[in-house]
């Protein structure tokens, strides 16, 4: 199983935006901010788990390769529904079950997500199946796949 052209983007950004002191390795603190990013809400126990389980033996930071291998194993549609409706009701600010376009631009700015507004349109329009110009759960969730 190897990452997805789009997963591996999508990571590439994440590893890029996680590495806050930009040395190219990633510590666990800089892990869970990642997971956390992917709607990962495990405990610290989990988070330093999956932490040992990335990198090599006695090491204690994660490589970008290593890191681009191991998160195909962290699909997101593993991530507990309960997570993912936690993650979908911070775009829904409002509370209908649709994140429309503001909505979704403003829970990116916010979460410092460097996206054009073009960028933005683009992901909408690709999770948006029935064009009805919102996101609803179900769309929501596809598009994670
Ligand atoms: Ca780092
Ligand atoms: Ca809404
Ligand atoms: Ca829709």
């Amino acid at each position: 199983m190897s990452v997805s052209e789009e997963n591996r983007a999508t990571f590439d950004r994440f590893f890029r935006e996680a590495d806050v002191n930009n040395d190219g390795f990633l510590n666990i603190k800089e892990l869970k901010t990642i997971l956390y990013n992917i709607g990962f809400r495990g405990s610290d126990e989990e988070i330093a788990k999956i932490f040992v389980d990335l990198v090599s033996a006695g090491e204690d930071k994660v490589t970008y390769e290593q890191f681009m291998t191991e998160m195909c194993k962290i699909p997101l549609k593993d991530v507990k529904d309960s997570e993912l409706r936690t993650l979908f009701r911070t775009f829904d600010k409002n509370g209908d079950g649709n994140v429309t376009k503001e909505e979704l631009f403003h829970c990116l700015k916010e979460k410092q997500f460097d996206y054009t507004e073009e960028e933005m349109g683009e992901i909408l329009a690709k999770a948006d199946k029935n064009k009805d110009g919102k996101i609803d759960y179900e769309e929501f969730l596809s598009a994670l796949k």
